[in-house]
């Protein structure tokens, strides 16, 4: 009998372990369906992406048209960039004898024109898992997975919409553009001019660049703007250092025409440029 009790209590002991590895099991399964109808990432909310993605009525379909668009036709009779005030052609050519810009050590690409994103991509990424954690769509040809930039441009309709989004996007010195990287904006002591007469000053070991005054305003309401269009989370420090520069820095007429016209063209303007 007590031979009996004891197979009783083993065999108890063995379903209840099967009951529990089953139970793993099924939870597994959820999971993975989820994953997969889901289709490109795991933590994109589709509710939030429709919601966002009815923000932009006409989101333009690729960088490359964005940058054709923007310095044709958004900065048409302004062709002067963002930072440094330099004349440009609509092909993409910087004259730097009009803004008395002097290259810091690129000369070629002190020249060339660039959309700069004022939100960098950088920032955008830090909160999609296609940047961190890839996506089930980002494998190379070779099989092998990938994540990042690259990821999100291929698998996140919100990233896509976001990094071509006008109102983020202005023309550049290429070589300030580059310099600039994904720092963020802020104040440097000292009064550096690493680009001739350019008030444009970066620290790139703290990470850093502080824009010339009379942009300080415009980058503000573009973050606020990218905030509130696509959910990006701002810190509180430059969240308080925006509030400041929005008040410092209040919106001019070219800043209202440039909102105007993209709203023509994306269907959406800046609700801070008022
Ligand atoms: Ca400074
Ligand atoms: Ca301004």
């Amino acid at each position: 009998m007590k031979n009996m009790a004891f197979i009783k209590k083993v065999l108890i002991f063995i379903i209840s372990i099967i009951a529990a590895l089953y139970g793993l099991y099924q939870q597994n399964t959820t999971k993975d369906t989820t994953q997969s109808t889901t289709g490109k990432t795991i933590t994109q909310n589709p509710a939030e992406v429709k919601e966002i993605l009815a923000r932009v009525p006409k989101p333009i379909g690729s960088f490359g048209t964005a940058k054709k668009i923007l310095y044709r036709e958004i900065y048409k009779g302004h062709q002067e960039t963002f930072y440094c005030g330099c004349d440009f052609t609509t092909t993409g050519k910087v004259y730097l004898g009009t803004c008395d810009v002097t290259p810091r050590k690129n000369a070629k690409r002190a020249k060339q024109l660039e959309a700069e994103h004022v939100m960098p991509a950088y920032h955008m990424g830090q909160n999609r898992a296609c940047w961190a954690q890839g996506a089930e769509v980002c494998v190379d040809s070779k099989g092998k997975k990938f994540k990042g930039r690259k990821c999100c441009e291929k698998s996140d309709e919100v990233f896509k919409v976001a990094h071509n989004d006008l109102h983020n996007l202005y023309p550049a010195v290429g070589e300030v553009n580059g310099d600039r990287s994904n720092y963020k904006f802020g104040m440097i002591s000292g009064e550096k001019r690493a680009y001739g007469q350019c008030d444009f000053e970066v620290d790139k070991d703290a990470k850093r660049a502080e824009p010339p005054e009379n942009v300080r305003g415009n980058i503000a309401r573009t973050y606020f703007y990218m905030e509130k269009t696509y959910n990006f989370p701002i810190s509180k420090q430059q969240r308080q250092l925006f509030e400041a520069w929005n008040k410092s820095d209040p919106v001019d007429d070219w800043e209202r025409e440039r909102n105007k016209r993209i709203e023509k063209i994306q269907g959406n303007k800046n609700p801070y440029i008022k």
